[in-house]
């Protein structure tokens, strides 16, 4: 949407964004901000505790009409704005907090996306903190929860490449990717692994050290070094590759936004608290495959998860390539007929402050 067409809202939404680590969490703020803006009309400003990866998924932030501050540990005294977001429970700055006291906004704690089913008894729940009420808004896949986040934009869907398997590999640190190598090196077809920057390189190097690989050939296997693209050009990546390795909660989605075949390396937690929410989303996306097809998927992603991958691992899940890129179109297609969590998030504070003007 061009800068001229952008509808104009007077409402204001400040949208605090800690970063814990990575680029997650400042991934999906950055997404909903530029959508508030470009979509709503609304008056933006985006804290941020570090401004590097940001910049890093979109160099030119700065030429958007988002205004981006940096969240600072003397922070400003400012009057809130109509809509205050709090990202994954980032705790709001103490000074902007007790100024909310003073004139409530509608305040919303932006939750971490899973597809576990008590997400939905929990979304969109008070939390009722006097004078103030926190609602909590669960990303999710049904419509019972705050949907996915996407923007209106229609996804650019490039054909799939034939005569090689073009793969993308992005995951945290993973002890069986080399056994991953191996198997794509006695490929029957040319396999590209585009490798972007990240923990995965690492191992990556050494498995080349030990097989003697230089620069980056063996056998069937190519292997291409990206270096960390601005957030739009990846989503790209993703809609041209023919199965990708994605990770943590942005990639995830926007691999299934691509319509291609998806490894999700989920983000490592304490204690395995991971692996339930793992679980919950492979027996929702199988659901519609045929059975045997379900158990290759989901035991690919376990060994994957759990850097147990082998060989066999990858052949199981391969050979049913087809059924998998035709899943991942009518995955895609079940997305987008869902609302979008945005247009959720928008509708969610409006009826909110539909309810407070009708109480007065
Ligand atoms: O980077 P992530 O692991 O992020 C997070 C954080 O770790 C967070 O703390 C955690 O809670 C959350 O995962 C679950 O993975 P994610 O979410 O996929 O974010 C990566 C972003 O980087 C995504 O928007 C895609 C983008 N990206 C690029 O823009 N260019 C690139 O070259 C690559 C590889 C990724």
């Amino acid at each position: 949407m061009t800068a001229t067409t952008r509808p104009v809202n007077t409402r204001r939404w400040d949208i605090f964004c800690r970063v814990i680590d990575n680029y997650g969490d400042i991934a999906v703020c950055w997404r909903l901000a530029k959508q508030l803006v470009a979509e709503y009309g609304f008056q933006v400003r985006l804290w941020v505790d570090d401004m590097a990866p940001l910049a890093a998924l979109c160099p030119e932030y700065e030429q958007y009409a988002v205004e981006v501050e940096p969240w600072k540990t003397d922070f400003p005294q400012l009057s809130p704005a109509d809509v205050v977001i709090e990202a994954f429970a980032c705790e709001l700055p103490a000074s902007y907090l007790s100024a909310m006291q003073q004139s409530p906004p509608v305040w919303i704690n932006l939750e971490y996306l899973s597809a576990e089913t008590w997400t939905a008894d929990f979304h969109a729940q008070p939390s009722v903190l006097p004078p103030l009420t926190k609602y909590f808004f669960f990303p999710g896949f049904t419509s019972q929860t705050g949907g996915l986040i996407r923007e209106a934009e229609a996804f650019v869907h490039s054909p799939a490449t034939t005569g090689e398997i073009r793969i993308s590999l992005f995951g945290y640190e993973n002890s069986s990717v080399g056994n991953l190598l191996d198997a794509w090196s006695q490929s029957d077809m040319p396999v590209t692994c585009m490798v972007p920057q990240g923990k995965l390189l690492p191992q990556i190097h050494a498995w080349r050290a030990s097989r003697a690989v230089e620069p980056a050939e063996r056998g069937a296997l190519q292997v291409q070094y990206l270096p960390f693209l601005p957030q739009h050009e990846y989503d790209h990546l993703l809609a041209s590759c023919n199965l990708n390795f994605v990770r943590g909660e942005d990639s995830f989605i926007r691999a299934q936004l691509a319509g291609r075949p998806l490894v999700w390396h989920i983000y490592p937690q304490a204690g395995n608290a991971h692996l339930p929410k793992l679980q919950a989303f492979l027996e929702l996306y199988c659901a519609q495959l045929p059975t045997e097809v379900a158990l290759d998927v989901k035991s690919f992603h376990l060994a994957w998860n759990q850097g147990q991958l082998d060989m066999a691992a990858w052949n199981s899940f391969w050979r049913h390539q087809n059924i998998l890129q035709m899943h991942a179109v009518r995955w895609r297609e079940q997305l987008l007929a869902q609302p979008d969590l945005t247009g959720n998030l928008v509708k969610f504070c409006e009826d909110v402050f539909e309810k407070q003007q009708n109480k007065l």
